[in-house]
């Protein structure tokens, strides 16, 4: 039997991709700010509800970008809990991760903790909205503010979030998604960077085409980050679907919620008041002793039923060889984050799980 996968992706129609594969080939323009890639850009503005939106081929890529636009050097605060993408791009700038302890409320950087891991090194902050729940933006503002930090969200589960009715994206002094194939929203691989002003956008614009302001002048040390055409053309097309996979998501969020609900050692995030979520993960935490069996006991057992949930974010970032030997990374400086990687289980979670397999999930679950 096929297993069920923690994901799936959302993809568009094949005859309307061929459609417009077909435009791409007639064109012969398959890359470099093509027809396409212009129109996802616009459709971005607009689906999201900000001003400017640059693509890019993947989401570490912005991130790296984000911190070489604005020349951050020294050290850079963040979170020990989500995905290696986001330490890695502050190693490859050569700065140094400073780890600070997340809010077990949200799986997000400790507002509380930030201030007291500042030195005089420090130059930004880059907080991640983690399975796409709001960070306390306004309190990190305060901080940035206060110290003269620039922060960038890494808002790569965080596609479609907003906080009474404003986009998430919004906040700091850039964020970035990304559009891999696990995510809510994808072009296949793809990414992209949300900032403020043209100015910026435009500098952004060409860091990611090498630094080219023109045929001959290079303003700037680039990279090659550039969306094609055709994975710009699957983008727009998936635009289309986007919000009934979200509403298809928060069903089974409702289904997971009510069934697990009341189960001895295992708690769940609930939706935070006038937040729009975007169901990216549903993460469950297990008490070993209250519920009486290890999370990697539940794990394996799912697994044995054809249930792959994954333990997104373990082991924690910190704990990789690269990182582990920063005084930041110490168990004894992120004890909230050692326990939720500890003890997580990303269930299932996508458009078109059926209600006879999350009853599955949930009832293998219940029954211990
Ligand atoms: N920041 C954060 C906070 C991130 O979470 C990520 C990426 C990034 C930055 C960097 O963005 P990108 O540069 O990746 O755009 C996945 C993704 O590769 C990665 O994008 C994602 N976060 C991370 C959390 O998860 P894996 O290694 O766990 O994926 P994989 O290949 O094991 O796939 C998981 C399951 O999804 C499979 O068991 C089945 C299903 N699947 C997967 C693919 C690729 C499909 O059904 N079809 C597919 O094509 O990393």
């Amino acid at each position: 039997m096929k297993p069920i996968t923690v994901t799936s992706p959302l993809l568009p129609d094949l005859d309307e991709f061929h459609e417009l594969l077909r435009e791409i080939w007639d064109s012969k323009w398959i890359t470099n700010n093509g027809s396409f890639h212009q129109a996802l850009e616009a459709a971005l503005c607009e689906y999201l509800k900000v001003p400017y939106v640059s693509l890019f081929t993947n989401g570490t890529l912005p991130l790296l970008t984000a911190l070489q636009a604005l020349r951050i050097t020294g050290e850079v605060i963040t979170t020990p809990y989500s995905f290696v993408a986001t330490t890695h791009a502050i190693w490859w700038n050569g700065c140094k991760p400073v780890f600070v302890d997340i809010d077990p409320a949200t799986g997000n950087i400790d507002p509380d903790k930030i201030e007291a891991a500042i030195t005089p090194r420090t130059t930004a902050i880059m907080p991640v909205h983690v399975y796409g729940k709001p960070c306390d933006t306004k309190r990190i503002a305060a901080i940035a503010d206060k110290y003269g930090l620039k922060v960038i969200y890494d808002a790569a589960h965080a596609f479609g979030v907003e906080v009474n009715g404003e986009s998430i994206l919004k906040a700091g002094d850039m964020s970035t998604l990304s559009f891999h194939a696990t995510k809510v929203y994808n072009t296949i691989e793809g990414g992209a960077m949300v900032m403020h002003d043209a100015e910026t956008k435009k500098r952004i614009d060409y860091l990611k085409n090498f630094g080219f302001a023109g045929e001959t002048e290079v303003v700037g040390p680039g990279i090659n980050s550039k969306m094609d055409e055709i994975r710009s053309a699957y983008g727009l097309l998936g635009l289309k679907q986007v919000d009934a996979a979200i509403e298809a998501r928060h069903q089974v969020a409702i289904r997971y919620r009510e069934a697990l609900r009341g189960v001895k050692g295992i708690t769940f995030f609930d939706d935070m008041p006038g937040v729009r979520h975007n169901y990216s993960y549903f993460p469950i935490f297990i008490d070993a002793e209250e519920y009486g069996m290890t999370r990697d006991e539940l794990y394996f057992k799912l697994r044995d039923h054809g249930i792959w949930g994954r333990r997104y974010f373990y082991p924690l970032i910190s704990t990789f060889s690269t990182y582990r030997g920063l005084p930041s990374a110490s168990k004894e400086n992120l004890p909230l984050a050692h326990k939720m990687a500890d003890s997580v289980i990303c269930l299932p979670m996508h458009h078109e799980l059926t209600v006879e397999v999350t009853d599955k999930i949930t009832t293998l679950i219940s029954s211990r």
